[in-house]
Parts: structure tokens; C-alpha cells; sequence
């Protein structure tokens, strides 16, 4: 009796000893990607160590700092690697990485977990069924966590409103309006040089154009489809409006009303750095300082996404989800402490924790409610960006509040930016929504949707050029190649997978 008293005991210590260790040392493996130009060290990080005094969870690092190497690190984890961490953190993981390491058993299904450890996460899922449907995995699984942004970069139509005061004219609402703000930027010389040297819209490629089709209408995905309320999904590119759109983009084409280069030259070679001489009435981007200097932010406006039949519809580029952020391994003895710990990234204030670091110190709250950095210049880089916040173009798993962004009073043109992205967020939706694919689906896709993006890409392109006219006969032929070439399979295929999505709502 003695004896099994005394092996308890030892037992016990152990048991306290490990769960000391998860308090003070590091408890878990964390891998990640951070590709700050700063090569900032998770080790000494402040936000790792505030989010330790918050939670009691400590990780120990194998930390990347390149994303190819990352990616080719993680496509060969298996569940018996050496150096299996417990848990995937800014973890980049694309939807087929996803997929095959969860089965080949490497990933674990953290859809058990979330209710009772994640209150954040939880609660942001059963508000927004379409949130947890993008992140559900075709059996239902959920295995990697997203980062939830509602307000992400779009490809945005920008007007130029000095030339509209010039010409006293408003922002143009519908394609009929669009095209008479067009001639006049042509014809009425609104940047007062006695010129006629001005582009009344520029684009890049038909990836842009597509965007203006909105004013009939049509919004479409990359793959040419659009998925309606009922989930049902179809092709706009064979419909009247397609056809009628198209028309009108050949009348602004041979009207000299759009960019002449937009098909051949690159975004960035169009770009112009005079800070005086403004040659664009129009520009399709996702911000004007794509094509110009940020001097000329204050000069342009998000146009209104204009209506057709008395209703607006935008295409939402990216939607709300990014997903692939944080996911847990077999190796983890402990999910739901790890998941604790990522919950608090739901929250408002672990937002600022991972973005701006603590009020007081990183940055300050004004007395109506906006932030700023408490430091500039290389300062601002020292002693925030390398040592207490982890943000970079890797995405950071959490919830970004719009408010978060709407409060940044740090930068006019940054906070100019949000305030238009808002507007245009508020009309605009993803064509189809945010699915997983299984195996067979993504294989299939990846055989026999590249020569259809082709021909779409350059059937739609001299359509508006007029290389090819659009008559009954070639808009018939257009319909017949695009079935031939297999676009009913790929509608197939996304309505398999929206159906699931359908479901994973309920
Ligand atoms: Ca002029």
C-alpha cells in the first residue's frame, strides 16, 4: 500500500512538473513563416511573450523566414518527421497543402475543439454560417483556421474627381452615364493643358475589363462563374447580358474611351511618377497609387459600383476568409490548450496584440476612439514592427473588426483607403463562394481548366478589340468551343462542391 502511495505520489510530481513546464517553459513547437524584411525573432518577440502572461501557453520555435522553403518544409511532414511541431502558426497553408496533410494524418480535425475552447471563434462561426462553410473541409472536417477580415483589398474603380469638377459633371452610376464621363475626360481637356493627352480609363488586361461588367450586371469568378442565392451555379460568359456588355466595351474600345495599351503594356509601365502631369480619368485597381504617385490619393474616389435594372452588384475579390492560418498536429498532446490560445486572435483586443502591440506602449488611443503608433521612422520599425507585433504578408490567423482599420488615424491616405474599400465592400459579394475541393475534384480542375481560360481570355479580349466581331455566328461559335472544351465539367465540379458548402451551413 505504501509502495502504490509512494508511485502516486512521484506520479503527481510529474504530472505538476509538466504542467509548471507549460506555464514557465515551452511547452509546445510552434512552426511558422515570418518574412519581415526585418528578420524579426519570434524568440524575443514581445507579442509571443504577452500572449505566455495571458494564457499560460509557451511555444518553443522552428521559424522560417522563407516562404518556399516553408512550403517545401511542409509538403513533406509526415506524421513520424523528426521535426513535426505541434502546431502550424501564420502557417500559409494553401487548400491542397491542407487537404494532404490532413489525410496523410499529419493535421488533426480541430472541429471538435472550437465550441469549448474557442468562445471567440465560436461565436463569430454561428454568426456567420457562410464563415464556418468556407473553412469546412468536403467531410465536414475543419482543419485549419482562417484569418476573418471583412474589409480586404478589391480591385476598385477610382475616378479622378478635379476632372469631374472641371467638367461639372458627377460620378458616373450606370454604364450609360460611365460612358458620357468617359468622352467627356476625352474630349473636354479637364486637365486644362489645351492637350488632348488625356486616358479616360486605364486597365490592365481582361482580368480588369471583367470588372466593369458589373455595369450589366455580371459578376463572375475566376473560373467564369457566378453561384446564385439558392446555390445554383451557372456561366454568365454565354448570356444576353454577357453578349450586350461586351458591345458596349467595343463601343468605349473603338471610341479611344479606354486604354489603348491595357492589353499589351503592364501595370507598373504605365505608371507615372510626375507628380504633376495626371493623365488617367479612370483606373481600375486596387488602389490609385498603383499607377500613381500617393500624392494623387486625395484626388480620386471609389466610383459608386453603378447599377443595372435599379441594383448594384460588385464582385468581392478575396470575400471575408482567408483561410490556412493555424493548424494543430497529431504530435500535440494538448489541442485544446493550443486552441485557447489562438482564440484570444478572435477577439478585438488580441487584433491589437498581433497588429499593433498594447496601447501606451506600441500605440495610442485618441479620446474619439482612433489609434496611432506611438512611434515613427525607423523607430516605429525598431520598436514595434520587429519586436512586438508579427504582422507581414503572411496572414495571421484571428479576426480583424472593421473597426480596427477604421480607427487608424495614423496615415490620411491609408485611412482614405479604408473609408472607400468600406463603400465598396458594402455592395459587393464573392461570385461564388469560398469551397474546398476534394483530391479527384482539384486534380480534374487542374487538368482541364487552363486551355479554357485561355480561349476565354482571348476570345473575350477580341471581342472588345473587334479582331473578332461579335455576330450570331461567332458569339454561337464562342458558346460551342467553350462546351466542347469541357465547361460544363467545371461548372460541375463547383456545384458538387458548393452543394457541400450548402450543407455545411446548416
Ligand atoms: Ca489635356
Amino acid at each position: 500500500m505504501r509502495r502504490i502511495c509512494a508511485l502516486a505520489a512521484a506520479l503527481l510530481m510529474l504530472f505538476s512538473l509538466a504542467a509548471a513546464s507549460g506555464e514557465d517553459g515551452a511547452a509546445f513547437v510552434m512552426a511558422g513563416c515570418d518574412t519581415s524584411e526585418y528578420r524579426r525573432d519570434w524568440n524575443s518577440n514581445l507579442f509571443f511573450a504577452r500572449m505566455r502572461e495571458q494564457t499560460g501557453v509557451s511555444f518553443s520555435f522552428n521559424q522560417f523566414y522563407n516562404k518556399d522553403d516553408f512550403s517545401a518544409w511542409k509538403q513533406g511532414l509526415t506524421p513520424d518527421s523528426a521535426d513535426l511541431p505541434d502546431v502550424l502558426f501564420k502557417a500559409a497553408l494553401t487548400p491542397g497543402e491542407t487537404r494532404t496533410l490532413y489525410e496523410r494524418g499529419v493535421l488533426i480535425d480541430l472541429r471538435p475543439y472550437i465550441q469549448e475552447n474557442m468562445p471567440n471563434l465560436w461565436a463569430l462561426l454561428e454568426e456567420h454560417p457562410n464563415w464556418k462553410a468556407s473553412i469546412t473541409q468536403p467531410d465536414g472536417a475543419i482543419v485549419a483556421l482562417p484569418l476573418i477580415c471583412p474589409i480586404q483589398a478589391n480591385n476598385i474603380l477610382w475616378v479622378n474627381t478635379d476632372w469631374l469638377s472641371a467638367l461639372q459633371m458627377e460620378a458616373p452610376t450606370d454604364a450609360e452615364s460611365l460612358t458620357a464621363v468617359l468622352r467627356a475626360f476625352k474630349t473636354g481637356d479637364p486637365n486644362r493643358n489645351g492637350r488632348d493627352d488625356e486616358v479616360p480609363l486605364t486597365f490592365t488586361g481582361m482580368w480588369d475589363l471583367k470588372w466593369l461588367l458589373h455595369a450589366y450586371g455580371i459578376i463572375m469568378n475566376d473560373y467564369g462563374l457566378f453561384c446564385d442565392d439558392r446555390g445554383v451555379v451557372t456561366t454568365p460568359l454565354t448570356t444576353d447580358a454577357m453578349r450586350a456588355g461586351l458591345t458596349w466595351l467595343h463601343g468605349l474600345w473603338s471610341e479611344g474611351l479606354i486604354d489603348a495599351s491595357g492589353f499589351t503594356a503592364g501595370e507598373s509601365l504605365r505608371r507615372v511618377t510626375d507628380e504633376t502631369t495626371v493623365p488617367y480619368g479612370m483606373a481600375l485597381s486596387n488602389s490609385v497609387t498603383s499607377y500613381l504617385p500617393s500624392t494623387q490619393v486625395s484626388h480620386y474616389a471609389a466610383v459608386s459600383p453603378l447599377e443595372y435594372g435599379g441594383t448594384a452588384v460588385y464582385r468581392s475579390l478575396l470575400g471575408e476568409v482567408t483561410p490556412g492560418t493555424f493548424a494543430v498536429t497529431c504530435r500535440c498532446s494538448d489541442p485544446a490548450a493550443v486552441l485557447r490560445w489562438a482564440d484570444r486572435l478572435y477577439s478585438e483586443e488580441g487584433c491589437f496584440l498581433a497588429r499593433s502591440g498594447l496601447e501606451g506602449e506600441e500605440y495610442t488611443l485618441g479620446s474619439d476612439g482612433t489609434w496611432r503608433w506611438a512611434y515613427a521612422g525607423d523607430d516605429l520599425v525598431r520598436k514595434v514592427y520587429v519586436t512586438a507585433v508579427i504582422g507581414d504578408d503572411i496572414p495571421v490567423p484571428g479576426y480583424i473588426p472593421v473597426s480596427y482599420q477604421e480607427r487608424y488615424a495614423g496615415d490620411p491616405v491609408v485611412h482614405r483607403q479604408v473609408q472607400q474599400s468600406v463603400m465598396v465592400a458594402e455592395v459587393s459579394r464573392m461570385p461564388c463562394p469560398m469551397v474546398t475541393f476534394t483530391k479527384e475534384e482539384a486534380e480534374r480542375l487542374a487538368e482541364i481548366w487552363p486551355p479554357i481560360a485561355r480561349y476565354i481570355e482571348y476570345s473575350l479580349t477580341w471581342f472588345v478589340t473587334g479582331d473578332t466581331p461579335l455576330t450570331d455566328e461567332t458569339w454561337a461559335a464562342f458558346e460551342a468551343e467553350l462546351t466542347e472544351l469541357g465547361m460544363p465539367e467545371v461548372i460541375g465540379i463547383w456545384q458538387a462542391a458548393v452543394d457541400r458548402y450548402e450543407e455545411a451551413k446548416r
